[in-house]
């Protein structure tokens, strides 16, 4: 857990007993909201450069506009996102945001903050809540959208083959499991493609967003002697640990096999442009900014929007890509 632009130093040990025993304490003198807005945020890990990027987004504007971030990384951990919310209610921050790595088993914490008087503010993925008054608002991605896109570029991509009966063997990559961004991308992925029987999803599982778990699933994939025309990855992390394991096993990707990946980072459009992906969807991680302003509007008492999903778009292979500016993740 760590303290942005605390000013007295000695608040530190103060905040970090009040953590440990997450008892319900007044909020320590000499800081409350009139020194400027409070907000304790609550992120799952640092799993992928889009959620380091995610996190510098979040600092860099916290500490632009002088509001004073109280950081968790979870580790991957939902309980200790729970821990971190619990010890965000004892300080008594003014707004609580989070990122949600699963969608459920947030009622009881986030009533705990509404019992409170803490706002909250759901941060990139979604929750799946029976009471949707316990948070303010969600801001984030469109995960189904990036899921439709991924299946919009297949069917061109294909559109040659439509038709002639032979099946398009397609291998998916998921997200980390019970999250809504997995769900969502396969879904919409699903939506588009079900019309056409020839697209075939032969094998889906979980790679945990992880590098590691990309090539891992991929070399074993490759060893079965699975016929793979297409991959549907749900991010880059994994993309580029499943690039690895085909040059290994002899392949050419993005030439023996169609890919498809979501996030556009750097090494995802670099990879692109060396013709070894064929899609790239964005899934945009800036959102700091905005999370900050929400943050300090519900400080004002303001309501705010229940859903706001960021700008994005997909990058294309053959696309003259050479005024993209660098992508910072
Ligand atoms: C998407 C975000 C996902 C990214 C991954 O909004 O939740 O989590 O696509 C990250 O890179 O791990």
């Amino acid at each position: 857990m760590i303290f942005y632009r605390l000013k007295q130093p000695w608040l530190f040990c103060l905040v970090l007993s009040v953590m440990g025993g997450c008892a319900k304490q007044e909020h320590p003198e000499g800081l409350s909201s009139k020194d400027g807005v409070i907000v304790g945020f609550s992120q799952i890990g640092a799993e992928s450069a889009w959620r380091t990027c995610n996190t510098r987004s979040v600092k860099e504007a916290a500490a632009q506009a002088g509001v004073q971030l109280l950081f968790s990384n979870a580790e991957q951990k939902q309980e200790n996102q729970i821990k971190a919310i619990r010890s965000f209610i004892a300080y008594q921050v003014d707004v609580i945001a989070f990122v949600p790595i699963v969608t459920g088993g947030w009622d009881n914490v986030l009533m705990e903050a509404k019992d409170a008087g803490i706002p909250v503010l759901v941060v990139d993925r979604k929750i799946d809540i029976q009471d949707e008054s316990l948070y303010a608002g969600h801001i984030g991605t469109d995960g189904v959208e990036q899921g439709r896109k991924a299946g919009l570029f297949l069917l061109e991509k294909f559109k040659d083959q439509l038709g002639n009966g032979e099946p398009i063997h397609i291998v998916e990559l998921s997200g980390t499991t019970g999250s809504s961004m997995a769900m969502s991308r396969a879904e919409g992925f699903r939506e588009v493609l079900s019309p056409y029987s020839q697209f075939q999803i032969i094998y889906s599982e979980s790679g945990d967003f992880l590098r590691s778990k990309g090539y891992e699933l991929m070399r074993s994939i490759l060893e079965t002697g699975l016929d793979i025309d297409v991959l549907f990855s749900h991010n880059d992390s994994m993309t580029l640990g499943v690039l690895n394991a085909m040059k290994e096993a002899g392949l050419k990707p993005g030439v023996d096999v169609v890919i498809v990946t979501v996030d556009a980072e750097q090494a995802a459009i670099n990879a692109l442009i060396r013709g070894e992906v064929n899609c790239v969807i964005e899934c945009n991680p800036k959102q700091g900014p905005e999370i900050i302003r929400l943050a300090q509007a519900l400080v004002r008492g303001e309501k705010i929007p229940r859903l706001i999903h960021m700008e994005e778009t997909v990058f294309y292979e053959g696309e003259d890509l050479s005024s993209l500016p660098p992508r910072g993740y």
